[in-house]
């Protein structure tokens, strides 16, 4: 997995703040009501502890001030343990969390005490960024449900299967043709929308276009129409600046906070 660097985190709030009202503007639902209406939750005051963690490759410059800052941005109430590791999660349960938010280089986790939910960052950032494309309202009446998904790994993967039971058409590429290959192969037979291989030498174009890859340049020119919208995770962006302004293509990108805004959601009770 491509860890995060502290230079990825420099902006991160100025982004979550202006992909806050993007995301408002394309569908309509502020983030946090959005995640609300995607899990059937709602929060509680719940007292959110973030774990600082060393294992591995160790503290990461401004994640945890990240996640802090996102609990904060929409409204929940947080703190960073002043231990970290082991120590930290008693320093926490001690002191009166309802959920822990903590990192090591593997896996980047959500986990409730209460109720005993766990939410997994790749598969709730998969999901929340697949979810903003398909609430997102797309001015051309001729405009089908068809959504074309670059990069099929750990958070593409989960965004597939929110489009498919959405009742999308997915268009999936992949640089790995075994793994391209194999998720065409996994739903020939589904029955709740199709799958077909992209092929980025043909002329399909798309309004809404998913990407979760590690490159840059990945989503090519021929699938751009003007106004496309691209929501994706992937660090670094994986459309140019000038293609950007060439379509005057939307993007909603950032690099923490959407994620660990749909991991809390995916735990919080039920309303
Ligand atoms: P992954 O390694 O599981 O999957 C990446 C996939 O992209 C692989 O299948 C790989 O073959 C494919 N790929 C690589 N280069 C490609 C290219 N040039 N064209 C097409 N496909 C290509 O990684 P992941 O865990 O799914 O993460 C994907 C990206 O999302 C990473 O950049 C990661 O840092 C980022 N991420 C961001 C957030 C966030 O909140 N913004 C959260 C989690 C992950
Ligand atoms: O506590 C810390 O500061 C570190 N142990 C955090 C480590 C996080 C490592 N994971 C990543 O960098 C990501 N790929 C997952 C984070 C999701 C948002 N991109
Ligand atoms: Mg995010």
């Amino acid at each position: 997995m491509a860890l995060l660097t502290p230079d990825d985190l420099q902006n991160m709030t100025d982004a979550l703040v202006e992909n806050d009202n993007l995301v408002r503007e394309l569908t309509g639902f502020s983030l946090d009501r959005l995640c609300a209406d995607v899990y059937k939750t709602e929060k509680k005051n719940e007292k959110i502890a973030i774990i600082p963690v060393t294992a591995g490759c160790g503290i990461i410059g401004r994640f945890s001030e990240s996640l802090l800052f996102t609990v904060k941005h929409f409204g929940m109430n947080g703190f960073i343990t002043k231990n970290t590791d082991v120590a930290g999660f008693y320093e926490a349960v001690t002191g009166g969390a309802d959920i822990i938010l903590m990192a090591d280089d593997l896996a980047f986790i959500a986990y409730n005490l209460r109720n005993q939910k766990i939410a997994h960052n790749q598969i709730c950032t998969g999901r929340v960024y697949a979810e903003i494309l398909c609430r997102t309202k797309i001015s051309n009446l001729m405009s089908k449900k068809e959504v074309l998904v670059i990069g099929l790994g750990k958070v593409g993967t989960p965004a597939l299967e929110t489009f498919l039971i959405e009742g999308y058409s997915v268009s999936v590429f992949d640089a790995d043709s075994n793994r391209l290959n194999e998720v065409v192969a996994d739903h020939a037979d589904c029955s709740s929308g199709k799958v077909k291989p992209y092929d980025p030498n043909s002329n399909s174009q798309f309004d809404k276009i998913f990407e979760a890859t590690p490159a840059a340049n990945t989503v090519p020119e021929s699938c751009l129409k003007n106004n496309s919208v691209l929501s994706t995770p992937g660090i670094p962006c994986g459309l140019s600046k000038a293609l950007q302004e060439k379509y005057g293509v939307k993007i909603v990108q950032e690099p923490l906070g959407i994620g660990t805004l749909s991991m809390l959601y995916a735990v919080f009770d039920e309303k």
